[in-house]
């Protein structure tokens, strides 16, 4: 082993332990127990920084480091994370990343949610990300209510998936009596509730699981191509052909979104809904478009595997997408589920 090779492991063990000291230095890292931490849980594109990164003045050779800079330059990546107990039928611990990266000479119309918060005395988990496209109005509208009008939801308890598809209806309806434009936004987001995981999808960001190694797909892109997809545009009227990409109506690269006013009825927010059980779940990545158009879902699954901590995770997968070629908007979310849930006492 050369020592440039050397100095290149020190040089990332040390990365690894600055940023899982930034995790577990108290910032980022918020032990939930009870509802008044949820707001500190919450995060947005742009509010925290615990970590920057910029490559993009220093083109590294493939799985060469990104040099850390303590940088809060725009086209910058930056992550953070936490850790929280879920209750309810299954004690355990979750732990989570987040990563954002915005392509140079761009605005960032990505944004994603991370939270844990007490519904009805159960804690819930809402990991989401949401691609914006014409403008970051939608994406930036669905951080702000679309969990929250998920939680108010009066069956979301006793009937988390109608209450899921209808807060998505509602938030879809209560956007568009606003907008005037045609932004629009793309919805994949897992609610972890007891022992399962739901996961809903409108458009083309993913979510996939590992179950032991193996990558899970738990939402199915909605691209107008699709052929279900395709049937139903046509038979609301609409049309898709091919324009540098398939598009609904010549204009829009996805199926599905959130606002989109102009595209409407062709162009619909309901989502799909997949339901999977959390125990054998290894850990969860939500991520947009940027990402997977040059990464496989296993790929993902065995880069996330090499790294416990997740935000390390989440950074390593920005930074394999980007190194890969891809210039768009980049952001993930990787969730972690503790195989050894800890015993909470008195419960
Ligand atoms: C949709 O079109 C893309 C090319 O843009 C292709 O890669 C993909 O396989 C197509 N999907 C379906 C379901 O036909
Ligand atoms: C994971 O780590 C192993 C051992 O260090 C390495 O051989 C493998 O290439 C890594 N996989 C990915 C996807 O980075
Ligand atoms: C570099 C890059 O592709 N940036 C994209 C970020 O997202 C916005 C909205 O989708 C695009 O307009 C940018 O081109």
């Amino acid at each position: 082993m050369s020592s440039n090779w050397t100095k290149l492991r020190v040089h990332i063990e040390v990365v690894c332990l600055l940023s899982t000291f930034l995790v577990h230095s108290g910032y980022d890292v918020i032990m939930i127990s009870d509802t008044d931490s949820v707001k500190h849980a919450t995060t947005a594109v742009g509010e925290k920084t615990s970590a920057a990164y910029s490559d993009k003045d220093q083109p590294s050779p493939p799985s060469a480091p990104i040099i850390v800079m303590p940088s809060r330059d725009h086209d910058s990546l930056f992550s953070g994370g936490g850790i929280s107990l879920l209750s309810g039928s299954r004690n355990g611990r979750i732990s989570y990343g987040y990563s954002s990266f915005k392509g140079k000479r761009s605005s960032m119309e990505d944004f994603f949610e991370t939270k844990v918060s007490e519904v009805d005395g159960q804690m819930v988990g809402f990991f989401g990300v949401f691609d914006g496209h014409g403008g970051s109005r939608t994406a930036e509208y669905l951080k702000n209510n679309l969990f929250k009008n998920l939680c108010s939801h009066p069956d979301f308890i006793t009937d988390t998936k109608t209450a899921i598809v209808e807060a998505f209806k509602q938030t879809d309806v209560d956007y568009l009596k606003e907008e005037m434009g045609h932004a629009g936004s793309t919805a994949s987001t897992a609610v972890l509730l007891g022992d399962r995981i739901l996961v809903a999808n409108v458009g083309d960001s993913r979510v996939v699981a590992s179950r032991a190694g193996l990558a899970v797909p738990l939402s199915v892109d909605h691209k107008p191509n699709r052929s279900d997809e395709r049937q139903r545009i046509e038979q609301a009227g609409g049309f898709v052909i091919w324009a540098g990409t398939w598009r609904v109506g010549g204009i829009l690269a996805v199926s599905r979104a959130f606002g989109d006013k102009l595209l409407r009825p062709y162009v619909v927010a309901d989502p799909e809904i997949q339901e999977e059980e959390i125990e054998g779940v290894d850990f969860i990545i939500i991520a947009s478009d940027g990402l997977w158009d040059v990464i496989s879902n296993e790929e993902a699954v065995s880069l996330v595997q090499n790294f416990t901590d997740a935000e390390v995770a989440s950074r390593e997968l920005i930074k394999e997408a980007y190194t890969r070629g891809s210039s768009d908007n980049i952001t993930c979310v990787v969730v972690r589920f503790d195989p050894h849930p800890i015993a909470t006492s008195g419960n």
